[in-house]
C-alpha cells in the first residue's frame, strides 16, 4: 500500500472512529492460535463490543468464545468451516456467516489463509425470552428491503427478528448518489465496515471520504450520515445493539 510517512486515514473521537487499513496493527492471542488479528473496534475506544479481523496463517482452529459472549462470524477469503454442539463439520461459503449465541460449544476451522470478520459481544438477556440458537447462512438468502421506503438504499437483516436477539447486523446497499435520509443520532451504537464501494460518511461533525476495507466506530448519539457519492454503489455491513431498553 501507497503512504506518505506519518500520514494515516484513521481518527479517533470522543463519539466515533474511522479505522483504515494503512494503520491496522496485527497482534497474536493465546485463544486464535495460529491467526493473526486485527481489532478494528474494542471498548478500549468506549465501545460495547469487539469487532476484528482474523486471518488464519496456518491451518487453524478455534474453540468457543468466553462464557456469556456472544459471537458472529463473516467469510471473507478462503475457507472457513464451523462444527456446531458436535455436529458435522459445515462449509461457511461464499458471502456466508455464522451466528454463535452465548456458551454455545463450537469449533471454528480455518485454512491457511482464510480471512474472517468477527464481532462479540456480551450477552444482553431478556427475562422469560429464550435465548436465540446458532445460525449458519449467507447474505444473498436475505431478500433486500427498501429502507424507509428509498429502493436506492436497500437493506438484509441478517439476524432473524425476534425479542431473544440483543443486536442486528445488516447490510445496506446504496445506488450511485444515494444516501441516509436523515443525519441520524441514536443511543445505539454502530460497528460498520465498508465491503464494496465508497463515499463520504458524516459522524459527528467531521467528513470522511471511505473506502472498502475501512471500519467505523458509532459511539452512542454519534450524529451519522452517508452519501455513496459519485458513480460507484456502496455497501456495508453494520452492527447495531437494538431490542434491549437503554436503562438496560
Ligand atoms: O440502522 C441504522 O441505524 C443505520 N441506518 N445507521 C447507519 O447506516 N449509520
Ligand atoms: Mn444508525
Amino acid at each position: 500500500m501507497r503512504q506518505s510517512f506519518g500520514e494515516t486515514r484513521s481518527a479517533f473521537h470522543r463519539r466515533h472512529a474511522l479505522i483504515s487499513a494503512d494503520s491496522h496493527e496485527r497482534v497474536t492471542l493465546p485463544h486464535w492460535p495460529d491467526c493473526g488479528l486485527v481489532h478494528l473496534i474494542t471498548p478500549a475506544l468506549g465501545a460495547e463490543f469487539t469487532l476484528f479481523l482474523v486471518t488464519a496463517e496456518t491451518d487453524a482452529e478455534i474453540g468457543p468464545q468466553k462464557a456469556g459472549v456472544e459471537r458472529f462470524v463473516l467469510r471473507r477469503e478462503g475457507r472457513v468451516s464451523v462444527e456446531i454442539e458436535g455436529g458435522e463439520a459445515e462449509t461457511v461459503g461464499e458471502e456466508g456467516y455464522v451466528y454463535l449465541p452465548a456458551d454455545c460449544a463450537h469449533r471454528l476451522r480455518l485454512d491457511e489463509g482464510a480471512v474472517v470478520l468477527v464481532l462479540e459481544r456480551n450477552y444482553c438477556a431478556l427475562a422469560d425470552t429464550p435465548a436465540p440458537g446458532p445460525t449458519l447462512n449467507a447474505i444473498p438468502a436475505h431478500t433486500a428491503q427498501p429502507m424507509k421506503g428509498d429502493d436506492r438504499l436497500m437493506l438484509q437483516k441478517l439476524l432473524p427478528e425476534v425479542a431473544g436477539f440483543d443486536m442486528e447486523i445488516n447490510v445496506m446497499d446504496f445506488a450511485p448518489g444515494a444516501s441516509l435520509p436523515y443525519v441520524e443520532t441514536h443511543f445505539m451504537e454502530h460497528g460498520l465496515v465498508l465491503l464494496n464501494g465508497g463515499g463520504i460518511y458524516r459522524l459527528e461533525n467531521e467528513w470522511y471520504p471511505v473506502d472498502a476495507g475501512d471500519a467505523i466506530w458509532m459511539g452512542p448519539y454519534c450524529p451519522q450520515w452517508f452519501g455513496a457519492i459519485g458513480r460507484r454503489k456502496a455497501r456495508y455491513l453494520i452492527y447495531k445493539n437494538w431490542n434491549r431498553d437503554p436503562l438496560g
